[in-house]
């Protein structure tokens, strides 16, 4: 096969570069190792920043969230006994919106299969070759068993943090950052209306809970546990009790109401970089060249930020053969990448109990800091609901 742009992945960062990759006429094949049904069932992302919002409604995938999006205007910071609402457009003018990546997914699909466009799902053995020429190609196995091969002018890596793309990259050629941090979140996906209007992210002696949303009668709720917890350790009661003890049930008459249970995973928490985000014609994008941990809500929006950038600079690529943007795309994406690395960090290590007394007292001098001034107030703010798309 011959196309423009052969693209690795089909999760958001492949399906969404494939759609304004089209938008601007240039063609791409996007080839995936899982099953349709099994990306769009992942529970991952809830929120999208206002950018991120800004870029699907102009290509034409509004729709859904302008349907069952739910938009914030800010969130609350809490520690026992106080909780604080901090207000994004007030403070900074923009707001968030809930979203799940689930529903970002499936409205790439809708769009991807109204418009005809090629996804090999199911698809084996996926690699890149010939990346230093200009003529590079991804061969793999397809769903029947048969040995394919795309040829294209560049090939996109958007196959998250375990696909091939990354390791495409010589080890002398890239640099790699990464740090573990010593605790995970358990997860749950509930069938209850939600207990709050906004998300509440809440510092406790027990360890850091929050209270976030899929709709009006789905519920997604966080624990922090120990790293290598085993789901089976915690059953509903024991997760409701801790929920309850951690986001301060009965405080100020506030109150969390449990429900049914429909979905419980351990998620570990990771700071990764790559850089360049370019290898010869392959270029990197979302969870293949970065990740974050999820307390700053920044994975799915870095994705969709990354091939905002890419999209232009492969058509200016396959079009004219204009390399200035393609040559500028690393270190373009990296500059917001390394911005929202910063801020998942930042806010991981402030509501995240390390076990340390003096850790615990420089947390909560944060959090009184960042609720009471309002430059601290600012600083979150703008960075929560995101900055410009090119920052
Ligand atoms: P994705 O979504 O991982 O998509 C990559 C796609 O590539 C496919 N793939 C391959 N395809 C072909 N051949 C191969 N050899 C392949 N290997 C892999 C995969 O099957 C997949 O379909 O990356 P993308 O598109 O860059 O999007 C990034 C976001 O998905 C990610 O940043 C966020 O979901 C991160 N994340 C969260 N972010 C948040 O902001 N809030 C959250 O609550 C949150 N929860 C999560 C998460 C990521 C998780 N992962 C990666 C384990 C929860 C989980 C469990
Ligand atoms: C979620 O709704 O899953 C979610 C929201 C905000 C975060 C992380 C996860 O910071």
């Amino acid at each position: 096969m011959r196309t423009d742009v052969a693209i690795i992945g089909a999760g958001p960062a492949g399906l969404l570069l494939a759609h304004l990759l089209a938008q601007d006429g240039i063609e791409s094949i996007v080839v995936e190792s899982r099953a349709k049904e099994y990306v769009a069932a992942r529970i991952r992302a809830g929120i999208l920043e206002s950018s991120s919002v800004d870029l699907l409604r102009s290509v034409g995938l509004g729709a859904g969230i302008e349907a069952q999006g739910d938009e914030h205007r800010g969130i609350y910071l809490q520690w026992p006994s106080e909780r604080h609402h901090l207000d994004f457009v007030d403070l900074v003018g923009r707001s968030v919106w809930v979203y799940g990546q689930t529903q970002v997914q499936a409205d790439l699909v809708a769009a991807s299969e109204a418009a005809g466009r090629q996804v090999y799902y199911d698809a084996s053995d996926a690699a890149p070759h010939h990346l230093d020429t200009d003529h590079p190609c991804v061969t793999f196995t397809d769903a029947g068993g048969a040995a394919q091969r795309i040829d294209a002018v560049a090939v996109a890596g958007c196959d998250g943090s375990f696909g091939p793309s990354r390791a495409a990259v010589p080890d002398d050629q890239r640099d790699t950052w990464e740090r573990v941090y010593p605790y995970s979140w358990l997860g749950i996906l509930a069938d209850v209306a939600p207990s709050t209007d906004e998300l509440i992210y809440a510092w406790h002696p027990d360890g850091f809970a929050m209270h976030s949303m899929r709709s009006a009668t789905v519920s997604r709720l966080y624990l922090q546990v120990p790293n290598g917890t085993a789901v089976a350790d915690w059953p509903d009661d024991r997760i409701w009790t801790a929920l309850a003890t951690r986001l301060g049930h009965g405080q100020d008459g506030w109150q969390l109401t449990p429900g049914l249970i429909t979905d419980k995973s351990v998620l570990p928490m990771r700071s990764f970089v790559q850089s360049p985000m370019r290898h010869g014609r392959l270029f990197l994008a979302g969870d293949a060249a970065h990740t974050v941990p999820p307390t700053g809500a920044k994975g799915l929006n870095l994705a969709i930020a990354d091939v905002a950038l890419l999209a232009p600079a492969l058509g200016d690529l396959v079009r004219k053969s204009d390399t200035a943007l393609v040559d500028a795309y690393s270190d373009t994406a990296l500059r917001r990448v390394w911005r929202c690395e910063h801020f998942s960090w930042w806010m991981t290590s402030m509501l995240h109990i390390s076990g340390d007394p003096f850790d615990a007292q420089l947390q909560l001098a944060q959090l009184r800091w960042v609720t009471s001034s309002a430059a601290g107030a600012a600083g979150l703010a703008e960075n929560y609901a995101g900055l410009p798309i090119g920052f």
